[in-house]
């Protein structure tokens, strides 16, 4: 890490972790891809806030993916999780979208009301997962091509998308397909996505990043807008067809310290407490799956920086929390730690 930078443990022990999230009171939920949403204690401990293994379908890619929290939550403690539900006798696994209620630590029993339900699962990987509040108060879903790269282009599949829909379920008639599209369909928002794994929103412009997982070449941060077309699996990385929207970032493919294989985590630095330097604030920090490293893009100047290096691979998730450290979910083998990067300067 750059001078001034140290690296503190905030909890170990975790169990195949995958993303992770402040709630707006400032605590930290976990998910354990397996299907448990725990909480992290200030002391470094662990509390399961909900348990639905019995319904989580975790292989491969598939898994409890994706948290997010009300904009309201400090009011009405709704909590939105993304999931692979089981194939049942009728019905093959796919993806849902659920909310739970929070009391204290724990979810209500009985609170979870499914909002959404996508199109069936052909192969566990590349189901996309991430979750997350727009500054328009609407409720964003990514889900991957399923390994069929048919289905990004087509607007009959919700695979390889971003959707968008109200936080109780329904669809937004805003949403640039809904004139045209039936049902669930309603919700596809943008589309020519592979395998889009984490997604954040700026707390000061609003604007949104896709983090795009690539095939064998591109690995891309894309700039979330209605109605665009990102090109997979027509195009890939940088092109310049008017029908496909660019990223604003590409790696490539390799083993030096800004090359890997997959794009993870990603989070705009913009706490309302900064403790890293100003140069800092604004900055879109970024993590790759076989790099052990996470880097910073600067979107003023479209550069990209080095920031940490010699991670425990792979890490998986970024955060910001509430006091400006920078939190990174690392995950070796079926265990998983959560660190911290702070400035105490
Ligand atoms: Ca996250």
């Amino acid at each position: 890490m750059p001078p001034d930078f140290a690296q503190r443990n905030v909890v170990k022990g975790l169990r195949a972790p995958i993303d992770m999230a402040f709630a707006p009171d400032g605590r930290l939920f976990v998910l354990e891809q397996g299907g448990r949403v725990r909480i992290v204690g200030s002391d470094g401990s662990l509390s399961t806030f909900l348990n639905i293994k019995a319904l989580v379908d975790n292989t491969a890619g598939r898994g409890l993916l994706g948290i997010a929290f009300d904009p309201d939550f400090e009011s009405n403690g709704f909590v939105y999780l993304d999931y692979t539900r089981r194939a049942t006798a009728t019905r093959a696994a796919h993806t849902v979208v659920v909310r739970v209620r929070a009391q204290g630590d724990r979810a209500v029993p009985g609170s979870e009301r499914r909002l959404l339900r996508l199109d069936r699962h052909r192969t566990p990987n590349h189901t996309g997962g991430a979750l997350e509040f727009g500054s328009d108060g609407k409720l964003y879903v990514t889900t991957g091509d399923n390994e069929r790269q048919q289905l990004p282009q087509r607007l009959r599949s919700t695979m390889g998308k971003i959707l968008r829909i109200n936080k109780d379920g329904t669809i937004p008639a805003s949403n640039p397909f809904y004139d045209r599209l039936k049902g669930r369909k309603r919700a596809i928002w943008a589309r020519g996505l592979r395998n889009p794994f984490k997604v954040d929103v700026s707390p000061s412009t609003g604007a949104m990043f896709v983090n795009d997982v690539g095939e064998d070449t591109w690995e891309e941060i894309n700039r979330a807008r209605a109605g665009a077309n990102y090109g997979w699996p027509k195009v890939e990385g940088i092109e310049s067809l008017a029908k496909y929207q660019s990223p604003i970032f590409t790696y490539g493919h390799g083993s030096t310290g800004s090359t890997g294989c997959a794009i993870t985590g990603g989070a705009f630095y913009e706490p309302a407490n900064p403790q890293f330097p100003a140069s800092y604030v604004g900055d879109y920090f970024y993590s790759d799956y076989c790099g052990g490293w996470v880097r910073r893009y600067d979107p003023a100047s479209g550069k990209s920086y080095r920031f940490a290096r010699g991670l425990t691979k792979p890490a998986l998730d970024i955060e910001v929390g509430p006091k400006g450290a920078l939190y990174l979910l690392l995950r070796g083998g079926a265990k998983g730690k959560i660190v911290r990067i702070v400035h105490p300067g």
